[in-house]
This record gives structure tokens, sequence and C-alpha cells, in this order.
């Protein structure tokens, strides 16, 4: 087992990972940027390097800074988090030419689902469900149009290099193609260096339902089952929660194959997700890999018994998995709580947290990395807490989940809090009856 593991990312998740880590006995290294000498994750760990200026690149996402802070702690491995350089293939590749052990899959499988031509290609071969469409990179906007009269109007156009919904174009009559293609190509270029494009079928109203998956390094593959995202606002994910209420016993044991089947394709060791889009009928297709830990894995902890960190950390030291699927046994709800005003269209808002008094009692799980005094950077991502309720039913949780956000007072900047509360009293919610469609149409009251 590894002896100490340096964690390369900060906030919430810097924290959950030292947290495990302390339970496996594994000493820790935190890495921080000047703008987060007052984090807890410094303070929680065993020790702490600063790595640089406040902005990602002169910090968490700068290599050389991050293998020197590990060289000089002699820290046997690294973990990535999620976002910065959790999957960065080349980032992995220099870990291990320093004898680090990169906390994740290996190099080739982050860049075998990293460019989603070829991980769609990798799917069809593997016989996972993909969204109809063209496939392959698009030539010109003839080739285009050609593919859209065969699939149909309408069609989505995305970045090979893209993901999470970065320079999507969404594509309704044969008129708007060239104008919408030839944009789709500059805005793929300007944001990922890289221009090319693909056509699919576009899935009108879907679910976003993801599955966690794990693979070791012996080839053996297994699901710890799904996880519901639909409700996202601008591809910024808001409520995750297990199990979906789309979800049937049969449709749950087909993705789940599926899922396997895509994970076992590249011979995947470590956690993982792989995402699907459910249709109304619910046909299921394959949209992208997550090659990393998740935000949102608490919630298929709470409903698993698993820890998720730890079998991550234990698949990268070598240790095997049982093999066995894994269905919910109880329901989770994870709210995230960014410091933002969901009154002024999500607008960020750091600055001191004055005031905090931080939810608990039965069925309560926060994961935070704030206190009352600490002043959130503009810098980084918003996210400042996670709220995640767990009960036997959907409805009981849902009541967990509005009674902790109503002890939950956060003084100083604005936050989601709000929003969560009003989406825990909506009917629709409520029924389970909504789609990646649903916050479009909410309006704060
Ligand atoms: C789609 C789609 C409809 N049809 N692909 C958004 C994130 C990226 N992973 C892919 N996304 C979508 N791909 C086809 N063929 C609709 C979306 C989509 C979406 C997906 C999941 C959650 C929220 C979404 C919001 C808008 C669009």
């Amino acid at each position: 087992m590894f002896k100490k593991i340096l964690i390369a990312n900060r906030g919430e998740i810097a924290l959950r990972i030292i947290r495990t880590c302390r339970e496996m006995g594994i000493r820790t290294v935190a890495v921080y940027s000047t703008a987060d000498r007052e984090s807890l994750h410094v303070k929680f760990a065993d020790e702490a390097v600063c790595i640089g200026k406040p902005a990602g690149a002169d910090s968490y996402l700068n290599i050389p800074n991050i293998i020197a802070a590990a060289e000089i702690t002699n820290a046997d491995a690294i973990h990535p988090g999620y976002g910065f350089l959790a999957e960065n293939a080349r980032f992995a590749e220099i870990c291990g030419q320093n004898g680090i052990k990169f906390i994740g899959p290996t190099p080739d499988q982050i860049r075998s689902m990293g460019d989603k031509i070829t991980a769609k290609e990798t799917m069809i071969k593997a016989g996972v469900p993909v969204v109809p469409g063209g496939g392959g990179l698009l030539e010109s906007v003839e080739q285009a149009k050609s593919i859209a009269k065969e699939v149909g109007y309408p069609v989505i156009l995305k970045a090979t290099a893209g993901g999470g919904g970065k320079g999507m174009r969404v594509v309704w009559t044969e008129e708007e193609l060239e104008r919408n293609y030839n944009m789709a190509k500059t805005e793929a270029a300007a944001a990922f260096k890289n221009d090319g494009v693909y056509m699919e079928k576009f899935v009108e109203e879907p679910r976003h339902i993801e599955i966690q998956v794990a693979g070791d390094s012996y080839g053996t593959v297994c699901h710890l089952s799904e996880r519901d995202c639909s409700i996202q606002r601008r591809h910024q994910k808001l409520v995750e929660e297990s199990p979906s209420p789309f979800m049937t016993p049969e449709l749950r044991k087909a993705m789940g194959e599926a899922a396997k089947k895509a994970a076992g394709a590249i011979g995947y060791e470590s956690v993982g997700t792989i995402e699907f889009l459910v249709d109304k009928h619910r046909n299921f297709y394959f949209m992208e890999m997550n090659t990393r830990i998740q935000v949102e894995h608490c919630v298929t902890e709470e409903v698993t018994n698993f820890d998720l960190i730890k079998e991550q950390i234990l698949i990268a030291a070598g240790e095997k998995i049982s093999g066995l699927d894994y269905e919910p046994t109880m329901h989770a709800i994870e709210c995230r709580i960014n410091a933002e005003d969901p009154y002024n269209d999500f607008r960020p808002s750091p600055g001191k947290i004055t005031t905090l008094h931080t939810p608990g009692g039965h069925g309560i799980r926060v994961d935070s990395h704030v206190y009352a005094g600490y002043t959130i950077p503009p810098y980084y991502d918003s996210m400042i807490a996670k709220i995640i309720a767990v009960a036997r039913t959907r409805e009981e949780a849902i009541n967990t989940m509005s009674r902790a956000l109503s002890e939950y007072v956060i003084e100083g900047v604005k936050t989601t809090i709000p929003f969560h509360q009003q989406l825990m009293k909506d009917e629709n919610f409520r029924k389970g009856n909504f789609t990646t469609k649903f916050l479009e149409s909410f309006k704060m009251k």
C-alpha cells in the first residue's frame, strides 16, 4: 500500500481524499495556491506545499510544480481528484515516468475516452448502444448535409475533443446547417485546439443517467448502479440522485451490462462513469466516459455503502475487486451548494463567509471545505459544499433534504440554497417527472 499520497486538488474533494487516506493509515500531502493558504485541505493534510499563484495554470494545473512537490515530500502516489489534471493523459504519463503512481486509469485509457469519435467507435465495436448518426469526423458541409438528410433533423454537432456540453450545436433544418457547422468548427478550434466535429441525431428531452463502474488491473469490471443527473443548468449539474426515479430493474440490468462492456472494452482500471442519454421510451445511448472520480460520487456511496475513494486507492495499489454488481439499498439525493445568486442568473458570489451553520442529524452528510470566516476566492469553481440526504424512500430523502436546507445558514455570500429549497417543493420534481430541459422552465419565486 502507498505510504504517502499527494492530493493534486483543492476544496471539498481534497478534504474528501485526505479523510479516506487517514482512515487507511496513509500520510497525505496537500498542495495549495497562494489563494488557498487558509483552506481546510491545507490544515487537515499531514504536510502542505505551496505550488504557485492563484490562477489554475500557475498552480493546480502546473505539472512541474506538482511533480516537484511530490519529489520533495517523497509521496509515492498522486490523487488528482476531479477537474484540473484528473483527465490529463500527459500528466498521468509524467507521474509514471517519475516513479509516482497516478491514482486513476492509465494514460492510454484516458486518451481512448478523451477523443469522443474514437470513444464512440470503440463503443460500437464493443456492442454498446450509441446515438445514431454519421459517426466519424465531418470533412465538409456537403458531407454534413448528406449525413443529416439520412439521419433526419434535428441533429447535433459535437466537438471530438469536447465533452460536458462545450461546443455543441443543435441544428433543426438544412438551412441552418452551414452556419452551425462553421461555428462549431471555429468554437472547437478556439476551445480545444482541435476543430474536429461529428454529428448525431439530436435526442429530444432526454434524461442524463450515468452508471458508476469499477475495474481492476486483473480485467474484472463491475457496476454500482446509476445516478440521475438530469437536473442541470447550462451543463452544470445542480442535483444528483440514486436510484433514478426513471429506472426499472430491466433498464438497470441492461445499462449496467452496457456500462461494463464499455469499461471492459478499454481494460479500464479505476473507478469511472459511463454517461448515457435515455429517451422517453427508455432507449439508452452512450454519451461519454468520465475517467475520474466525480463530484456526485457521494450518492452512490450512500446507497451502496462503498467508499469510492478507498476503492480507487485499493485498485491503484493492485488489489482485486469482488466482481459483483451492486444495487441501491437506499435513496440518496445530493444538492450542490454554490456561492452563486440563484435570483440573479446564478452569478458567482465569492467573498467572506461571515456566519455558518451546517446542518446535520439523521440521514445528512455534508462534504465541504468552508468554515465561518473563510473567504471564497474568485479564481475557482463556485461549489462550496455538497449536502447529501439518504433515506429508505425518495420521498423521505426529499423531506430530509428540505429539513436540512432549512437549517443551513450561510451569511456573507449568496448561495444556491434557496434554489434547492424551492426545487424540493416542486411538484414535478417530487414526482420524478423531469428531463435535462427541466431547469429551462424553472422559475425562482
Ligand atoms: C446530446 C443531446 C441530445 N442528443 N446528444 C450535453 C453534454 C454532453 N455530454 C452531451 N450533451 C447532450 N448530448 C444527442 N445526440 C443532449 C445533450 C444535452 C444534455 C445532456 C445531458 C444533460 C444535460 C444536457 C443539456 C443539454 C443538452
